[in-house]
């Protein structure tokens, strides 16, 4: 992936709450294990939202998820860039949030379908990437797709091959077929890392593309 993170060069050492990104097929399992982790770092005393993209509830959402759900038509490029500009409108809320302790949970952010990246240079770089790994003929065999445009296995198989060349090493990679219980363990033991490392100061960082 040409995206790397930036240091700000606002940084300082304050203790913030993380991003932390679920990213994986339909069906991989990511809102179940979002909405997990959410209650657990709430058990445990932490501040924690549970954010999603693309956020429906904006206008901008709107328009995307007329799109999804197949009541409009928008070409490809169209539609990148009203996902990213989705991601935009919530930059300076998602910043607010983070320096004043929050952790954000966010299920699918900026990685779901590469190629445009100049539109997301200067979002805020997650602080973990969690990737459901599934075969995409194993996702589709689960409780069966919904209507919505991209919910097709031969999209899903490109999908999954755009993951693989944008995901890099910091991304933590979990076996979405193991059983629920253990997706869970692993992904609390790897979030409770990240949110302690950003509550010791780690600086927020930027994506960009070159
Ligand atoms: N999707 C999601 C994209 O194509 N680009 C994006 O930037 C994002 C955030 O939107 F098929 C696609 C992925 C999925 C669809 O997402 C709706 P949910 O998570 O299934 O609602
Ligand atoms: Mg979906």
């Amino acid at each position: 992936m040409a995206a790397r993170n930036s240091i700000l060069s606002e940084s300082n050492s304050e203790s913030r709450g993380a991003l932390i990104v679920l990213e994986g097929l339909d069906r991989s399992g990511k809102t179940s294990q979002s909405s997990n982790l959410l209650k657990y770092l709430e058990g445990l005393g932490h501040s924690a939202e549970l954010w999603r993209f693309p956020d429906r509830s904006t206008d901008v959402g709107q328009m995307i998820s007329s799109y999804l759900t197949n009541k409009s038509q928008l070409d490809d490029h169209t539609v990148h860039i009203l996902f990213s500009a989705n991601r935009w409108e919530k930059r300076s809320l998602m910043e607010t949030k983070l320096k004043s302790g929050t952790t954000l949970i966010v299920d699918r952010y900026s990685f779901f379908w590469g190629g445009f990246l100049a539109p997301e240079d200067g979002l805020l770089a997650p602080d973990l990437v969690l990737y459901l790994d599934i075969q995409p003929e194993k996702a589709a065999e689960r409780a069966g797709y919904g209507g919505e445009r991209y919910e097709q296995l031969e999209f899903q198989r490109k999908v999954a091959r755009c993951y693989e060349v944008l995901r890099d090493a910091s991304w933590k990679i979990i076996d979405a077929c193991q059983p629920m219980e253990d997706i869970e363990k692993q992904l609390q033991e790897i979030v409770l890392d990240c949110v302690t490392i950003c509550q010791k100061g780690k600086p927020l960082s930027n994506l960009w593309s070159s």
